[in-house]
């Protein structure tokens, strides 16, 4: 088992192409024929062209936020690959090419920075729980959902992620101690980007790296290139092998770099250096995969054209996002309280007026 080859304390990181896309672990390479390789890298670019796209539509006013997944796509679209329909999946907010292989539409996803509840509603999505922005507050109900898994006897596993900031939070510690101690399916994913916001990774733990908190649960955990395609579908292959055959969570640091901001209200040149952004550049997992893929002879495809597909499907859903049925101001106060207190009514108020001021000047 590849958790016991690397193991945590000895810091190593398993990987199986280099930033060349030259393979340097061949025994350990998944059985992935071409065609599915091929299809992986499509579903990377495509990600990335909907980052691209939903941050230029920020940029024009159109969309409140979001935050973009640019250099990390290679983590969620290999768990896309692994996860089955039945499987859960509990997201945080930065793992798009697995919401999209679960089912949910980009028009979703930008109806819900639109600030629209429709965008929560996956309608093709089985399994799946909403975005959760606050930090680790979700890994509880994973963990909760393992033990279900359990109680029922089902033949599912839970697929959940994290950032490296989400590991300070005790909603970490609750959920990592719970599902081990409950033996529960759950493959807990921390996408070590570096960063939290602007708080670099040494200024969030003194621990080696973030896979080694695996020990301290008793559970398997590996630190593994999270820019590196092959490598993450054998460790999803081999954490959901493991969680399905009744022997608790594992736990996987997918050591990544976050390429672009936070989220679009975030400027990160304040907090770090163009060598730094040069250097994480060499790693880039679409360039690694493309640079495999070219070494193998394996692509046919005309790019350009094929990201000109991309942008007018994904601006068509960007287009339909913006004319859904406009959510009423009553549904953001309505639910939670018989009788509106007091500070809720000013806020209201406050936002009715601001409508108004709005539309005068149309
Ligand atoms: C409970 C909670 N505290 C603080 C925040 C504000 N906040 C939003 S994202 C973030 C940093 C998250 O960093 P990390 O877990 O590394 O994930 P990343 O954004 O890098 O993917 C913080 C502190 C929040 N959303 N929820
Ligand atoms: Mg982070």
């Amino acid at each position: 088992m590849i958790f016991k080859d690397f193991d945590p304390k000895e810091d190593k990181i398993f990987r199986i192409i280099d930033n060349e896309g030259v393979v340097i672990n061949n025994e350990l390479m998944p059985d992935i024929d071409d065609e599915t390789v091929v299809k992986a890298y499509k579903a990377m670019l495509y990600a990335r062209t909907a980052d691209e796209m939903a941050v230029s539509y920020q940029r024009q006013g159109r969309m409140y936020t979001y935050p973009p997944n640019i250099g990390q796509e290679a983590i969620s679209v290999a768990a896309g690959m692994i996860i089955r329909e039945k499987d859960w999946l509990v997201p945080a907010f930065r793992e798009l090419g697995a919401w999209l292989a679960k089912g949910v539409s980009l028009k979703e996803i930008f109806l819900y920075y639109m600030g629209n509840e429709e965008g929560s509603n996956f309608k093709n999505a089985n399994h799946m729980l909403p975005f959760s922005v606050p930090i680790g507050t979700h890994l509880l109900h994973a963990a909760g959902i393992g033990y279900s898994i359990n109680y029922h006897k089902k033949d599912e596993v839970v697929f959940t992620f994290t950032g490296d900031g989400g590991t300070s939070e005790g909603d970490f510690a609750e959920a990592l101690n719970f599902a081990a101690v409950w033996k529960a399916p759950v493959i807990f994913t921390v996408q070590n980007n570096q960063y939290a916001i602007s708080v670099p990774v040494r200024n969030q733990t003194k621990s080696i790296n973030l896979a080694i908190k695996s020990y301290a649960y008793g559970i398997p955990g590996i630190k593994a290139d999270g820019n590196d395609f092959f490598a993450m579908c054998a460790a999803y292959k081999q954490a959901a092998g493991y969680a399905k055959a009744g022997n608790g969570p594992v736990l996987i640091e997918a050591f990544t770099y976050r390429k672009g901001a936070h989220t679009t209200s975030d400027d990160p040149s304040k907090y770090r250096s163009k060598d730094e952004e040069i250097e994480g550049e060499k790693t880039d997992p679409l360039k690694r995969m493309k640079k495999f893929i070219d070494n193998k002879g394996i692509w046919k495809e005309d790019e350009e054209k094929l990201l000109e597909e991309f942008r007018i499907e994904i601006d068509q859903q960007f287009s339909e996002a913006e004319n859904f049925t406009p959510y009423r101001l009553e549904d953001v106060f309505q639910y939670t309280y018989v009788d509106l207190p007091d500070d809720l009514k000013k806020q209201k108020s406050e936002y009715e007026q601001f409508l108004k001021w709005k539309e005068s000047r149309k």
